[in-house]
Formats: structure tokens, sequence, C-alpha cells
């Protein structure tokens, strides 16, 4: 096996470790649900209903996913149970295809946009600073010159934690003493960032203030302040949210994306959850990408979101 069969093997072992809580679950519940049946019919499908449901697929892509399968049934008029995993992974995969954006392809930036701008944006806890060291770490893996920005400078720990990430990954941070104005902060790591011809700028953001309007208000003028410097800035807006919550997370998917511009998603949490379904109705129901899955704690536990790797790792045997 060449180099790189052992790179892609290791990749797949850890995205079906990550999932493993998952996996088990829906497996159970599958079994449970075509126990003593030899055919697909109604009442499996009612019950292959109830086991994405409540395996946090969420109620519309569930309804989705059910009429492609009674479809598949109708046209082929005899499917064993014994079928069900594999028809589940064609038809899922399909589906998140055909509606959704491409894949991302790897941890790589647009080579016009310098430094490229990334804004992480969510609510308290649900991995943003994790996820810029671990996204920092990959860029700087593929070469690229990193800077972060400590814009949550809403508690004292938020800007240590950050520095942490820094020192580990080995990228500069921009920051200021807890309580300064965030904009300013960001402001700075982008200037920062075009003086010292940087690739990459990723700031960190509180994910907790007074109230929400408080909040999109100041991720308002974080934007608008970086823009003096760099007018389409920020290319990216990442909304981080934790997988583990399940629906939560979607009605946090909800209130962001309604509240600011976000074009890309983050599921965090993956591992150590049964809720990991929630990918899949999230990757349906939002026209944004979910570009990343965080699968751990450690450094390189962020891969990139690839519809048909996830599907097969989540039904496959
Ligand atoms: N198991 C697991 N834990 C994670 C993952 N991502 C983040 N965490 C943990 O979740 C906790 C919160 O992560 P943070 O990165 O601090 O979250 P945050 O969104 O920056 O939180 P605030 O700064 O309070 O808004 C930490 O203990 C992380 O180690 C993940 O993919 N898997
Ligand atoms: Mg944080």
């Amino acid at each position: 096996m060449g180099l790189f069969g052992l790179f892609s093997k290791k990749k797949k072992e850890t995205l079906d470790e990550g999932l493993s809580k998952t996996k088990e679950n829906v497996f159970a519940k599958i079994t449970r649900a075509v126990a003593g049946k030899s055919k697909v019919d109604d009442e499996v499908l009612d019950e292959l209903e109830n086991v994405l449901v409540t395996s946090d697929v969420g109620v519309d892509t569930t309804l989705k996913i059910i009429k492609r399968i009674e479809e598949r049934v109708a046209r082929d008029k005899y499917v064993s149970t014994s079928e069900l995993t594999g028809i589940l992974r064609q038809e899922i995969a399909s589906l998140l295809i055909e509606n959704g954006s491409a894949d991302g392809e790897s941890f790589d930036i647009p080579a016009d946009q310098k430094p490229y701008v990334i804004m992480v944006v969510g609510v308290n806890g649900v991995g943003k600073t994790t996820t810029i060291g671990k996204l920092a770490n990959r860029f700087r893996q593929a070469g690229k010159s990193v800077v972060l920005g400590a814009a949550d400078t809403f508690r004292a720990a938020a800007v240590e934690q950050l520095e942490i990430w820094s020192e580990r990954v080995g990228v500069p941070i921009v920051k200021q003493q807890m309580g300064s104005d965030p904009a300013s902060v960001a402001y700075d790591t982008v200037s920062s960032a075009v003086a010292n011809g940087a690739d990459v700028v990723i700031i960190d953001t509180a994910g907790r203030l007074h109230n929400k309007i408080n909040l999109m208000n100041e991720l308002t003028k974080i934007k608008r302040v970086m823009q003096k410097v760099i007018p389409d800035a920020p290319h990216e807006v990442l909304l981080v949210l934790d997988g583990s919550t399940g629906q939560n997370a979607f009605e946090q998917a909800r209130q962001f994306t309604a509240a600011t511009e976000v074009n890309a998603l983050a599921v965090t949490k993956l591992d150590g959850t049964a809720k990991g379904g929630v990918v899949i109705g999230i990757s349906d129901q939002f026209k944004i990408p979910v570009k990343y899955i965080g699968l751990g704690e450690g450094i390189d536990d962020l891969q990139v979101f690839r519809k048909k790797e996830f599907v097969d790792s989540l039904f496959g045997e």
C-alpha cells in the first residue's frame, strides 16, 4: 500500500471512530425496525421514519428520504430488508448531493483573496475557539501563514484559550486586554495580516453577550470595521454548531442565518454523541454548506465534510 492509501485509510478510520456512537445507535434502531421482516413494506417504512427522526435527522429531511425509498420500493417491487441500509446510504447521499453545494475538497483557501478573512461565530461553548485552533493548524500544514484575532474580549479566559492554541500551532495572535472593543481587535488583526502579507486571518468572537441583539450588533460592527482595511472582508463567516445538541443545533443555525450573513457551517462534537444524524438534516435544510466537522478535542480532530464519505461511514457495515 502506498503512502496515499495509508493516509486515506487512517482518515477513514477516524471518521468511523468519531461517528461510532451515532452508528451504533442508528444500527440498533434499524435492526429493531426490520426484525422478523424479510421485505421493505409500509410498516418497515413507518419504523424507518421513526428511526431517522429519533436519530436527529429532522422531520423535513426524513420525509424526503422516506419518499425516495418509497419510490424505489415501488419501482423495484421487491426490496429485501437486508438491502435497506445500502439503499438508505445511496438515497441519502444522492439527496444531499442533489440539494446542496459541492463538498469542500480540502483545507484550502482561494488564492485570489489574500489575506482570506474568516470570522468565526456561534453561541457560547459550541467549539469556536477549538475549531479555530484546529483550522489554523490545517492551514499551517498546507503551508499558509495564519494570524489569529482574539475578538472574544468578553471574558479573560477566552483570550488565554486562543493564545494557548496560537502557541500550540505556532501562529501569531493579535489581542488586547479583556473588555476592549472586539471590532478594534479585528481591525488590528486584519491590518497586521496585510502588513505582514499573511494568507489567512481567523477571528474568534464571543458567543455570549448580554443579549442576542447585542451579539448580532457586535458581529455587524466587527465586519464593518474590518472592511475599512479589506473591503470584501470577511470572506467567510463560519457558524459553529454543537452537533451533540441535536435539534438545538438546527435552531441555532436558523436563528444565526436569519440574523447575520453566514456562508459556511462547522458541526462539532460528533464524537461521543449519538446525534450525528443532525449533520444530514443540516446539510439538506440549509443552503449554506457544512464545510467542516469536529470529531474530538485534539488538534487533528477536524475534517472537511464530504457528503458521500459521511453517509457511507454512518450507514456502512
Ligand atoms: N468532544 C469534542 N469536544 C469538543 C469539540 N470541539 C470543541 N470541543 C470542546 O468543547 C468545549 C468548548 O469549546 P470552545 O472551543 O471553548 O467553545 P467556544 O465556542 O469557543 O466557547 P465560548 O468561547 O465560551 O463561546 C471545550 O471543552 C472543547 O474542548 C469536538 O469536536 N469534540
Ligand atoms: Mg471561545
